[in-house]
């Protein structure tokens, strides 16, 4: 079986500064723990920004920079930015800070989806900053736009113009079939990686039958040309890891998707969740892949062609 690859992503545009201390909200915050988390064996980091004044998620590519050079500088892992870093903004702007720093990976949302996290506002009585309630209630309003045309422009861009390739983020089964589209069209090659996102509101659900429903169609429509991790957003992140190795796939943990390490029970830094991830990984007999070993599985274009 081949080595499983933990990515993590480790802050996101989901959570707020006040439901956990530990979610990184700042450029020095996002550092620490990046490398904190490559150190403890993640070979991929999912990347997002915040805006240092406020902890709201960020999408300007100067807040980016303040930490891209700084976790190359200290860690040999696979920098991906995210191009999905706002729900309220188009594709251009999504896309500036992946064109800014031509990273060797970037996220790439395979269809439009409801994205809701309103029903957290619930658990919350005060809030630390005022943007963060009317943030999380107003995402029931949310529709998040990745249209053919959208995804269409991150392919000429930073696919062919920048070398970058994909985490293809599928929230539902229907976005396998839009990726097995654009890669008939010839706007990916082979072999693709697909991010299986399970648990968001608007999603598939995080169980076991519907990750196995995804893998099934992902072999159907790709055979062996695709590789895949999966996300089990909130309390499932942990249990779907485990089982998707078992089945060759790969994981993402990161407080980007689930603010715990067990149930009740907050995690403490997104290192903590790789290092949890990696103990069950290792003693399920599953081998840990290296950021190398994972850029030759994903056929990236290397580390010294960024611009960070
Ligand atoms: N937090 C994930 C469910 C992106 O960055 O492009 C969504 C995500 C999107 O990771
Ligand atoms: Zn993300």
């Amino acid at each position: 079986m081949a080595k499983t690859i933990i990515t993590c992503a480790i802050t996101g545009a989901i959570h707020t500064p006040t439901m956990s201390d530990a979610l990184p909200i700042n450029s020095e915050m996002i550092y620490e723990q990046a490398v904190e988390a490559a150190h403890a064996g993640a070979a991929i980091l999912h990347l997002h920004a915040r805006n240092p004044d406020n902890g709201a998620p960020s999408i300007n590519p100067d807040h980016f920079m303040e930490f891209l050079p700084r976790i190359k500088a200290e860690t040999d892992a696979i920098v991906n930015i995210s191009t999905g870093g706002s729900l309220s903004t188009g594709i251009e702007e999504r896309m500036a800070p992946a064109l800014r720093a031509s990273p060797e990976m970037c996220s790439l949302n395979m269809g439009s989806l409801n994205f809701a996290m309103h029903p957290l506002a619930d658990r919350y009585k005060t809030w630390k900053y005022d943007w963060e309630e009317a943030y999380v209630r107003g995402s029931e309003g949310n529709i998040f736009r990745n249209t053919f045309e959208d995804i269409g422009k991150v392919a000429e861009t930073l696919g062919k113009a920048h070398g970058c390739r994909f985490e293809h983020e599928c929230y539902d089964v229907g976005h396998l079939y839009n990726l097995k589209f654009c890669v008939d069209q010839g706007m990916f090659t082979a072999p693709v990686f697909l991010q299986f996102v399970m648990g968001i509101l608007g999603g598939i659900a995080a169980n076991i039958d519907n990750l196995v429903f995804m893998k099934h169609t992902a072999d159907r429509l790709f055979g062996d040309d695709y590789r895949w991790s999966v996300i089990g957003a909130g309390a499932a992140q942990m249990r779907l890891g485990a089982v998707a190795a078992q089945m060759g796939g790969n994981v993402r943990v990161g407080l980007e998707d689930s603010l715990f390490i067990e149930r009740g029970k907050l995690a403490t830094s997104n290192a903590q969740q790789v290092r949890k991830m990696r103990d069950i990984l290792e003693m399920q007999g599953n081998e840990i892949a290296t950021p190398d070993e994972a850029r030759a599985s994903l056929a990236l274009k290397g580390a010294a062609n960024v611009t960070f």
